[in-house]
């Protein structure tokens, strides 16, 4: 489940603050994000700010729409614009007053609310009015401190509003305390411990109702008054807020729209986002994420670990996927269950300490897929990270979230694993750069292995020249050697590329040879859905011995579809990977004389990244269909990389370059020369 707390003022900080009240109360399995609108007042604690602070409120909400939000929090005690919000969200919207209001009446025969500033009083009393608590609520009272000062470093706001809270139960002869501001939400544990009653944050409240109510099935009605406001013309200033008519399910939807409600550009800056229509880049350009974003983050720090901040990726940030060790930092595998077990690493693992002795920080631990074992980016208990290029689409895994985080700007560099396409499918839906390394040339010591005969560290930029700053220090001691410069291409026959891929991945190497690029015709590789089964048999041995007896004792601890592959994998026995082995090694013999002297080129990704409610079915058809091109670099120990120059009609797809093993840097270096001559060509 996704829920999102929307604070309604400016405030960064502040939403912070409202994100950890959030994540807190929320249950193991949601992903909570915290937002602000970009537009409005700093603070709300007057009716004009209130008024002033729904149209970013409901930017916000439009924004969720498009990224398949289940349930919003609507994070401000004057509960404003929660009846607009209402009509335009599909899933049910809980305002803080009305939630800690409900709760408190659970506890106790009467409440006080504690509000910030005396003008504030007054919305209050008129909200316990409305939700029919004016018996139950036995007093309004101001700590008169606005709201901005509540948190500010060395403030008394935190004393003060405990003395306010005690005067309150004196005088009201209440028994239950409601804090009446989401910038109080986390006073509550100290003032409850000082006071001895029941204190209630809104914001917990809040996060915990909205989720009963979508586990209980239940939104909004949509009988009368909550129905979509009509549709009609708006103008000034505000003409991009009409209520449009509903638009169809559009590929990139996390579901189909029920909201008729939708934000446009035109003359409001970079606040908005686009739903319908806008180009990728519109899209892509500002969604302010928390880093509480726990389908993208397990733990994140200001930095989590610092770096020598002296070296070539200095000022660079790295967002480590949680299979390394970090040190202090336990790795959790993407299973919950798995993470409980474990203690903290005492050292990194040597592929984090080179990115941090070159210059740069570790700004968090990111999401994988479970024991990184898929390619889909859809985590049973995380869930699945935003994907930047396409809202509402999967990420792509297994290092899904170093991806969304580099996708995002919330870091520069993503240090991910590849064992079958791991980076470079992260990569291809994210329109960014990824390369797998030879593999052997990067240690994995410290990192938690899958099949140890095909994983490989990689590393996810959004350009490439970050990328190959970072494959210098990473192959630093790896052996590197001039690459080929010729291309070829391969017999993808096998692989059935749906048509307008195909027809794209053509006209992008037309263009190349337009430039002047050689590329020779196809190399026989073989048949790659026999190649992709012989990947799959020795790949799902290996990670049987690496994990088997973990997942034998834990039953239940993994999602559906990642327990499923491993009960497969239980089933192949050690004479057929021994077969398949021997298979891979004519395999390996075939392509080495076949391509030699040439990097291959290819789709990264067998499609663009499917929805990320698609059916397991679906997804597991993609996948299947994307390893017959990734299981390439695998079989072959070659380094692969993902570089963002293919697209489909309307979503990203990489181009995929195999080059000779221990030509790693070249071929990022090769693949840039690619962009740089193609994307001239588009700007002229
Ligand atoms: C608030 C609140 O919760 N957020 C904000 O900006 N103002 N409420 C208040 N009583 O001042």
């Amino acid at each position: 489940m996704h829920l999102r707390a929307i604070n309604p003022n400016t405030t960064e900080s502040m939403t912070a603050a409202i994100g950890r009240a959030a994540l807190a109360a929320a249950s193991a399995g949601t992903t909570v994000t915290a937002v602000n609108p970009t537009m409005g007042p700093a603070s709300i604690e007057s009716h004009y700010d209130e008024a002033l602070a729904v149209p970013g409120l409901l930017a916000e909400i439009a924004r969720g729409e498009a990224d398949g939000v289940d349930a919003y929090v609507l994070a401000c005690f004057g509960d404003p614009g929660l009846d607009a919000a209402r009509e335009v969200a599909s899933g049910p919207v809980v305002g803080i007053a009305e939630a800690a209001m409900h709760t408190a009446t659970l506890l106790g025969r009467h409440f006080s609310i504690v509000t910030t500033l005396p003008r504030t009083v007054g919305r209050a009393e008129e909200l316990a009015e409305r939700y029919g608590f004016r018996a139950a609520c036995a007093g309004i009272h101001a700590v008169d401190i606005p709201v901005l000062e509540l948190d500010l470093p060395g403030s008394d706001a935190r004393r003060e509003t405990a003395e306010a809270c005690r005067r309150a139960l004196d005088t009201d002869g209440s028994d239950v305390i409601v804090l009446g501001c989401a910038g109080m939400a986390d006073f509550c544990t100290e003032v409850s411990a000082a006071l001895g009653v029941p204190v209630v944050d809104g914001v917990a409240a809040a996060t915990r109702l909205a989720e009963s109510l979508v586990v209980l099935g239940l939104s909004t009605s949509r009988r009368s008054e909550y129905a979509p406001p009509p549709i009609k013309e708006y103008s000034g200033a505000l003409a991009g807020f009409a209520p449009a008519a509903a638009p169809g399910p559009r590929r990139g939807d996390a579901r189909p729209a029920s909201s008729p409600y939708s934000v446009h550009h035109g003359g409001f800056g970079r606040e908005y986002c686009v739903l319908d229509g806008g180009s990728r880049e519109d899209r892509s350009v500002d969604t302010p994420r928390s880093p509480l974003d726990t389908s993208m983050w397990r733990v994140t720090g200001d930095p989590l670990v610092r770096g020598t901040g002296a070296g070539p990726l200095a000022g660079m940030t790295v967002a480590v996927k949680d299979l390394f060790e970090v040190a202090g930092q336990r790795v959790g595998a993407g299973v919950p269950a798995y993470l409980d077990e474990q203690t903290p690493a005492v050292a990194s693992a040597p592929a984090v300490t080179a990115l941090l002795d070159a210059g740069a920080d570790v700004v968090g631990i990111a999401q994988t897929d479970e024991f990184a074992y898929s390619i889909a980016g859809r985590n049973a208990h995380y869930g699945a990270a935003p994907n930047a290029a396409v809202p509402g689409a999967l990420p792509g895994g297994s290092s899904s979230g170093p991806a969304a985080a580099v996708a995002l700007g919330e870091a520069t560099i993503g240090l991910g694993t590849d064992t079958g396409g791991s980076v470079r499918v992260p990569a291809s839906y994210q329109g960014i750069w990824g390369l797998r390394t030879t593999h052997g040339a990067v240690p994995v010591d410290g990192v938690l292995p899958l099949a140890p005969s095909y994983d490989t560290v990689g590393w996810l930029a959004r350009d490439a020249e970050t990328l190959a700053a970072v494959a210098r220090v990473g192959l630093a001691n790896a052996p590197q050697h001039a690459g080929d410069i010729r291309f070829a291409l391969l017999d993808l026959r096998s692989v059935q590329l749906p048509h307008e891929l195909e027809r794209q991945f053509r006209r992008t190497v037309d263009a190349m040879i337009a430039d002047g690029f050689e590329v020779t015709d196809a190399v026989d590789p073989g048949d790659l859905a026999e190649a992709a089964e012989l990947y799959r048999v020795t790949q799902a041995r290996e990670a049987w011995l690496s994990h088997g007896e973990w997942v034998r004792a834990h039953p239940g601890a993994l999602g559906a579809d990642i327990a499923a592959r491993f009960e497969a994998a239980a089933r192949i026995t050690p004479e057929q990977a021994a077969e398949a082995r021997d298979a891979v090694a004519v395999f390996r013999a075939r392509l080495d004389e076949r391509a030699e002297g040439r990097v291959l080129l290819l789709p990264a990704a067998a499609s663009a990244p499917p929805r990320a409610d698609a059916p397991t079915a679906e997804v597991e058809a993609i996948r299947a269909a994307t390893m017959r091109l990734t299981c390439i670099a695998g079989l072959s120990g070659r380094p692969a990389l993902s570089a963002p120059l293919l697209e489909t009609a309307e979503d990203p797809v990489g181009l995929s370059l195999i080059g000779a093993r221990n030509t790693d840097v070249a071929l990022i270096e090769l693949a840039a020369s690619v962009a740089e001559s193609l994307n001239g060509k588009d700007a002229a």
